[in-house]
């Protein structure tokens, strides 16, 4: 049975494409070290680990001579793997939460459910294609690997914004922070799994 203090995951997954490491503990203190490679996309997943208080050991190699797309996108999926792991049967957890979390002129809303059952809904949109030199279309590519490979329904809606930085980061800190309540323990189902087919296992 996975209890709270076992809560730990770590999922090593090479391509010819990436070579990336992830280490999870999804009761940490939002504790992380993060070197992608990519600027931004550390800055960004500094942020899903810190407001999510998952703790994050992510180390990626990847062809950044082609684009950041391949990085990315196999970061996704190897933090998306490692959660699986490390959420187990789902016991205990409150399963779902929402949240519209504002940053200057940006508000942006995050639902989700751990429902073992992977979905994307992306209502974002972006004014420029790159940050910096980060692509935009990026963003989306990373939460889609997230979900698909997390077994989370995941729902993401920019409401309004104007700055392109402040969308993306909105975005990962609005995940962060729903995702760290659906995986917290309740309290008062601590040891049931929170489904009335008795299963969150895709
Ligand atoms: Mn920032």
């Amino acid at each position: 049975m996975t209890s709270v203090s076992t809560r730990v995951a770590k999922v090593e997954r090479t391509t010819k494409e990436t070579s990336i490491a992830v280490s999870v503990n999804l009761d940490g203190t939002g504790a992380f070290n993060i070197a992608t490679g990519v600027g931004f996309f550390d800055h960004m997943l500094e942020q899903l680990s810190r407001h999510s208080l998952i703790d994050m050991d992510i180390k990626a190699n990847g062809d950044l001579h082609i684009d950041d797309h391949h990085t990315v996108e196999d970061t996704g999926i190897a933090i998306g793997q490692a959660i699986a792991k490390a959420l187990g049967e789902r016991r205990g957890i409150n399963r779902y939460a929402s949240l519209d979390l504002a940053m200057d002129e940006t508000l942006t809303r995050a639902a989700l459910d751990v429902s073992g059952r992977p979905y994307l809904v992306w209502h974002v949109k972006f004014s420029a294609p790159k940050i910096g030199t980060f692509d935009t279309e990026l963003v989306r590519e990373f939460f889609h690997a997230l979900a698909q490979n997390s077994g989370i329904t995941l729902h993401v809606a920019n409401l309004y914004g104007d700055n392109n930085h402040h969308i993306a980061e909105t975005c990962f800190k609005a995940v962060a922070r729903t995702l760290r309540h659906a995986i917290e323990t309740d309290p008062r189902q601590k040891d049931a799994i929170p489904s009335t087919k008795g299963s969150l296992k895709g």
